[in-house]
Order: structure tokens, then C-alpha cells, then sequence
């Protein structure tokens, strides 16, 4: 620990409330209580209420402050919290006084960066602080709390124990080739080996439902002018958002809002309308809207199903799939064109209209469907691993197929064995197991500063 290096920030959000909390963390945190507050030996985690004197001696707040000492705080060094009253002005007065003391501001993720890098939690924890602060939906919420109470954690740890113990058997095997590795049955290397990457398979299926809860889902309406897409879009978010008229053409530039469909938020956006065009400035848009899509996970594809079915540009309807896309019937008030039913077959389609609100229930559940919603849970844990969970289990797969492969051809063992340590590095580094400064300074990088 850098002896001169404590940090401090607001950890609660700017603007006026009944409070504000600002943190320090560092080796000066006992100086400074003994020093603004005049108490030279707090009890730790006792609440105390002082008058916060500035470096002037002039009177700032009348505060409560705790004192923690390190093996018993959240980042693993001493910390000193103090709530003020939620007024702006004080909150930046007392923070400017602090670092007049000798604090810095504190980095974004910095608490967390450095409870990570004090072993008080591992690092799918640390990312399960991020996820807690900013779950919005229940089945979010549910993730994150489990990964912070180690949910994830254990399974990683279970997996890395089980490809020890079977590593250092085959291991063993070298030292002694006399000794024989079972080759058949249950007890055999290759057959453990393969229910671990079943295990790690079964995880990383959980990452695109991980992307979604952390996330949000990326929604886009497309279809031809007029179709009823903006009608359609303020139905989802029940209220007016996007213009509405009779006129084709009416939505020129994307509109952007979100709505939840639990357990996720979805970010949906309204785009102007498709159709094959000469028009320059219309062939811009709809490149726009092409861009878009690429970058969608669900996609509302809403036709006028009382006229002839549109047809789209070619490089739209190759993008479209069954996985992505839910056909929506919309104008279900008004007579059906014959050729609606038979447009796009094998799609996910529901009939809507936006105009009365009917079929929102359909769509609704049409939208869970295709999004899907697997986890792995065990005894009410909820597991969603996230993209950088995902990279680490699918490398630690790969390394485990490329050891099977070896056992089964009978190659030498050793080789395999080293297989089965590089997979055990990439389980690692789903808790944290890696010594990457800059990759743990790039993802505390996404917390916000304070936490
Ligand atoms: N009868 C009926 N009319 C609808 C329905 N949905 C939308 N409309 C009408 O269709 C017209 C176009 O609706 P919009 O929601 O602006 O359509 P859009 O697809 O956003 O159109 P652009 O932005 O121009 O591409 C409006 O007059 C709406 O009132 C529906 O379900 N039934
Ligand atoms: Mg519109």
C-alpha cells in the first residue's frame, strides 16, 4: 500500500437529498478523523455525529461519520465514511478540504478495484457490485446478488478443483506409466473431462440472457412507411413518443426509449420506413436503419396486414431470421389482405392493432419467447455469466476438447496435461485468477466513481 495514497469521492449521486456520502480510502484515513474530527482513537465501525471543521478551522457540516479499519472495510484499507447533509455546495466544500489534507479523487470503480486487489472479494464478485448498482428487473436483480454472494464463484472454483484432481492424475500417470489410467467407465479421465465441458457448456449458454440482464435487449421496429411502427412503439411504451400521422414518411431520424418486458429492459427504437427507393436521401436512411439492425438483438418487423405485404430491400430481408425476428400483423382492425397469412412463413407473427392497443399481451409473450431465458440455477441460484465470463469458459472449453482429443488418440500425456492447465487459467480468469493490469483497469473503468 502507497502510504501516501488515499482516495475520496461522493458515493451517492450529485443533485439535492437528504444526504451525501463521501468515502475516503487509504492509509490517512485515522489521521484525518483524528484531525478533522479531534478523536485520535475511534472505536471502528462505531457512528459518531461531529462538526466538520475545514483545514481553516472553518465550521462545513455537522456530519455523521464511521471509521473502519482495514481488515474490516469494504476495500481492505482503512476508510473513513462521512454523510453530510445532500447539499451540493457542502458535499464539494468537504471533498475540496479532503483532498486539501493529502486525498485524491478517487478513480472510477476504485473502491471495488482495490477491495478486488485486497482479496476482500474475487472478481466476479467485484463485477457483481456493478451489476447489483444497475439491475433493474427482478430476475437481474436476483443474478447479480447471487454472483456477489459467490454463486458463480463456487461453480468456477468446484470446476478448477475437479480439472486439478483429474490433472494431476493423469500427471501422475507420467511419473508413473506402470500404473494404469483407467481409459473406460465413470472413473476415467476422458469421461470426468467431458462432463466438465457439459458443465461449461451448460454456463456459457447462460451468456446471452447474462448480456440481456446487464444490458438490456437492443429492440428496432422496421418496416415499410406507414406501416403503423411509431403507433406501434408508443403502444410498447404507453405514452405518445413518436410522432404519428397518415402520412408515409413521417419518422426521418431514429427515436430511442425503453420499456420492460420482465426480466429485461428493452431498448427499443422506431426507424423511418423501408421501401426500394431512387431517392438519395431515402437510400441514406435506410443504410442508417441497415446499420442499426446489424447491431439489434430483436427485431419488430411491422407490416399493414389490410394491404399487399411490402416488399423489402434484399439486404434487409437477408438480415431477418426466425431467431431475431417477430413478424407483427399490425391494422388487425381493418380487413385482412389475403396475402398477409402467407408472407414470411414460419416466422413468430402476431396480430396487433395499434390503433386500439389489441394483441400487446401476444406481443409481449412472443418478445420473452424469442429472447429466451436460460440460467443455471441450483437451490434458487440464479447463474447469467457476462461476455467476458463467456470468452473465458468458451477458451477453457476449447482447451479441454483439444486434451480429450489427445487422450483419446493416445498421444503422450503430457501434452494433454498441459491442455488441461491452460483451460484452468481460463476458468481462473472468470474469478479473477490473472495478474492483466490493464484488463482489470479497463472493467473498474465502467463502475462509477465513488463505488
Ligand atoms: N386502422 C389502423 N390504423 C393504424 C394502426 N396503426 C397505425 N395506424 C395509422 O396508420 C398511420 C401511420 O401510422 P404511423 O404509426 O405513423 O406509421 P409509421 O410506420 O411510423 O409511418 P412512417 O413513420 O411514416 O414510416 C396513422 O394514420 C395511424 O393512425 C392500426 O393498428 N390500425
Ligand atoms: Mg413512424
Amino acid at each position: 500500500m502507497d502510504l501516501q495514497d488515499t482516495f475520496t469521492a461522493l458515493s451517492t449521486p450529485h443533485g439535492e437529498s437528504a444526504l451525501g456520502i463521501i468515502r475516503c480510502s487509504g492509509p490517512l484515513c485515522p489521521f484525518l478523523v483524528s484531525e478533522i474530527f479531534h478523536n485520535t482513537s475511534p472505536t471502528p465501525r462505531k457512528v459518531y455525529v461531529a462538526d466538520y471543521q475545514s483545514y481553516e478551522g472553518q465550521f462545513l457540516d455537522n456530519v455523521v461519520y464511521t471509521y473502519f479499519q482495514d481488515e474490516r472495510s469494504y476495500t481492505g484499507d482503512p476508510m473513513l465514511e462521512i454523510s453530510c447533509h445532500g447539499n451540493p455546495f457542502i458535499l464539494q466544500l468537504v471533498l475540496e478540504d479532503l483532498v486539501k489534507r493529502g486525498c485524491r479523487h478517487a478513480l472510477p470503480g476504485e473502491f471495488t478495484q482495490t477491495a478486488f486487489l485486497n482479496g476482500r472479494m474475487d472478481l466476479s464478485q467485484a463485477e457483481a457490485v456493478i451489476d447489483l448498482i444497475k439491475a433493474r428487473t427482478d430476475l437481474s436483480f436476483k443474478a447479480a446478488a447471487h454472483q456477489l454472494q459467490g454463486s458463480l464463484s463456487r461453480r468456477i472454483q468446484k470446476l478448477v478443483d475437479d480439472l486439478l484432481q483429474i490433472t494431476a492424475e493423469i500427471e501422475a500417470y507420467i511419473d508413473f506409466p506402470e500404473e494404469d489410467l483407467p481409459t473406460d467407465g465413470e472413473a476415467a479421465p476422458i469421461s470426468r473431462l467431458k462432463n466438465l465441458v457439459t458443465e461449461i457448456d451448460k454456463l456459457s449458454e447462460t451468456a446471452r440472457t447474462g448480456i440481456f440482464l446487464r444490458e438490456g435487449v437492443k429492440a428496432i421496429i422496421i418496416g415499410a412507411p406507414n406501416a403503423g411502427k411509431s403507433s406501434l412503439m408508443n403502444q410498447l411504451l404507453g405514452e405518445a413518443r413518436s410522432i404519428v400521422s397518415n402520412t408515409p414518411g413521417t419518422t426521418r431520424d431514429y427515436i430511442e426509449a425503453s420499456f420492460f418486458v420482465e426480466p429485461y429492459r428493452i431498448i427499443i427504437m422506431d426507424t423511418a420506413g423501408l421501401h426500394n427507393t431512387v431517392d438519395e436521401i431515402e437510400k441514406a436512411g435506410i443504410s442508417k436503419t441497415l446499420e442499426q439492425i446489424a447491431l439489434s438483438d430483436l427485431i419488430l418487423f411491422t407490416i399493414d396486414a389490410s394491404s399487399y405485404p411490402p416488399l423489402l430491400p434484399d439486404e434487409v430481408s437477408s438480415v431477418l431470421n426466425r431467431d431475431n425476428t417477430i413478424l407483427i400483423h399490425n391494422k388487425s382492425d381493418l380487413q385482412q389482405h389475403p396475402s398477409a397469412d402467407k408472407y414470411l412463413e414460419g416466422f413468430h407473427r402476431v396480430s396487433t392493432s395499434a390503433l386500439e392497443g389489441s394483441g400487446f399481451d401476444e406481443l409481449t409473450d412472443a418478445i420473452k419467447f424469442v429472447l429466451g431465458n436460460p440460467i443455471v440455477s441450483e437451490k434458487g441460484d440464479v447463474v447469467a455469466v457476462s461476455a467476458r465470463h463467456h470468452t473465458a469458459l468458451l477458451d477453457a472449453a476449447h482447451d479441454l476438447a483439444v486434451g480429450i482429443q489427445l487422450l483419446e488418440n493416445e498421444e503422450p500425456a503430457e501434452l494433454a496435461a498441459s491442455h488441461l492447465r491452460d483451460a484452468m487459467g481460463n476458468l481462473g480468469k472468470v474469478i479473477g485468477q490473472v495478474d492483466n493490469e490493464r484488463m482489470l483497469d479497463k472493467l473498474f473503468a465502467s463502475f462509477c466513481i465513488g463505488k
